[in-house]
């Protein structure tokens, strides 16, 4: 390791590589901290050619190497294992936005931009990068296409795959592969970009790439109401649907436990009743007439009794305050103690069932434990994360809840992706071919298993 180690100095350069413990401290242990790892050192390089170097040299040392963006992962996707054997290497010196296209619609941008500066270049070019999530002022983008994030703004603009039209890749055996096209439409060949966004850094490097912005919407309207159960959610959402159309750009549900999370650990309260399921709907639009609309959805909803109280945001400043609610539910969970986290799709129409079937499942299966449910209900995709005491068995809830989950034939991870934590009910949950396909996926571009062993996939 100590040649190795000297080859990367070599490299990089002292600024390039970090090896004092109390330097690895941040690299080696996710947000959550429930995943303690320990490099033997962190690669930060500055260039595509630099991480080139890198995979190279690890290869050449037979030594793991483990991709690392901004580290907000929440299934401990992007730290290393406790070895001591495993490099650590980190986009973060790779900042720059490349290019910005306000006709085109494209941005241009190297994988460790911190995705808040991607956003905030592209509004001062007056366009909007739609995707958006609560750990946007950490993540990075090369992280966010390693794990097809999800997000806010799903509903309109589909989770990050959708948003990438070209890559740039650094393989298992150091080739850079160029793919930076900026194209709407190219059907030449294999859509090889594909395979990386979603595998988690375990199949290759994400080190830039194009993405597609969009026009900023002129009018943005932002209402939180609170609703009698999941299922006057559901109708509400069909109503949203059906007066703001494509409009809607968010569709969040959040429950009372984790609104009372929020209250307790950031002090923030709802406007709309302090108790109850509540929803919150965004639109946006160019065109006139949208405040209208959604004043319109919200009377309706309280005349049909699916909402019992709402508010329209004023100002940017108010929808912000509605926002700061759903966006602190993950922290104030995190405040309150240990949590199991489900991160699950099911069939939207599904959700009000599910919830109550899991409901009933966890309450004869793991008593003592509190459900804290929330999440984007417009994709179907509910954060269903369970507050435990120190006795509980997190495997069992897992099972409990994942079981649920399969007998409404939804996924073990809408967005959160496996990382190390769900390793084991991924091989539960996927039918063996499909297993046995993604193994011969990733033998074909990692033959020695030497990119972010144990992820997604179980070590062989
Ligand atoms: C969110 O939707 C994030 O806020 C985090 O995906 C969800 O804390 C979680 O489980
Ligand atoms: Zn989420």
């Amino acid at each position: 390791m100590a040649d190795l180690i000297a080859r990367l100095r070599d490299a990089l350069g002292p600024a390039g590589l970090l090896t004092d413990a109390a330097d690895l401290e941040p690299f080696a242990i996710d947000w959550r901290r429930i995943f303690p790892g320990r490099p033997a050192c962190v690669a930060r390089p500055a260039s595509t050619d630099q991480v080139a170097a890198v995979v190279r040299l690890c290869r050449e040392a037979g030594v793991a190497v483990v991709p690392q963006g901004g580290n907000t992962g929440l299934a401990g996707g992007a730290v290393p294992d406790a070895s001591g054997r495993q490099v650590v290497l980190s986009l973060g010196r790779m900042t720059a936005i490349r290019a910005i296209d306000p006709v085109g619609l494209t941005m241009t941008v190297e994988a460790g931009c911190v995705l808040r500066l991607a956003q905030e270049a592209a509004g001062r070019a007056g366009r909007l990068l739609p995707v958006s999530f609560a750990a946007e002022g950490s993540a990075m983008v090369g992280g966010a296409i390693a794990a097809n994030a999800g997000g806010l703004n799903v509903v309109r603009y589909g989770m990050t795959r959708g948003l990438v039209l070209g890559l740039e890749i650094v393989l298992a055996d150091g080739t850079v592969v160029d793919g930076l096209r900026a194209l709407r439409k190219d059907n030449a060949g294999y859509d090889w970009k594909q395979l990386f966004i979603g595998s988690e850094g375990t199949l290759g490097i994400v080190t830039a790439a194009v993405l597609r912005l969009v026009a900023r919407p002129r009018h943005v309207a932002t209402a939180l109401l609170a609703v009698p159960d999941p299922a006057a959610a559901l109708r509400l959402l069909t109503l949203a649907q059906e007066e703001l159309g494509d409009s809607i750009q968010g569709f969040e549900l959040i429950s009372d436990t984790s609104l009372a999370l929020v209250a307790r650990h950031h002090g923030l309260a709802s406007p709309v009743g302090a108790k109850g399921w509540h929803v919150l709907i965004e639109a946006a639009s160019s065109l006139p007439g949208l405040r209208e609309a959604a004043e319109g959805v919200l009377a309706t909803a309280l005349e049909r009794e699916d909402a019992t109280d709402g508010v329209l945001a004023e100002s940017g400043q108010q929808a912000a305050a509605l926002w700061a609610l759903r966006e602190s539910v993950t922290e104030s969970e995190a405040r309150e103690g240990r949590s199991v986290k489900h991160d699950v799709s099911v069939p939207i129409t599904a959700i009000p069932a599910f919830l109550d079937e899991a409901g009933a499942v966890l309450a004869a299966g793991a008593p003592g434990t509190r459900v804290n449910a929330f999440g984007h209900m417009g994709d179907g995709n509910i954060h269903y994360n369970v507050l435990v005491e120190p006795a509980h068995d997190a495997d069992a809830i897992n099972r409990l809840v994942h079981g649920v989950v399969d007998r409404f034939g939804g996924s073990i991870s809408a967005e959160h992706g496996i990382g190390q934590y769900r390793v084991a009910e991924l091989a539960r949950h996927k039918r063996p071919e499909e297993i046995a396909l993604a193994r011969r996926i990733k033998a074909a571009l990692d033959p020695d298993g030497l990119l972010n062993p144990g992820k997604v996939l179980a070590r062989s």
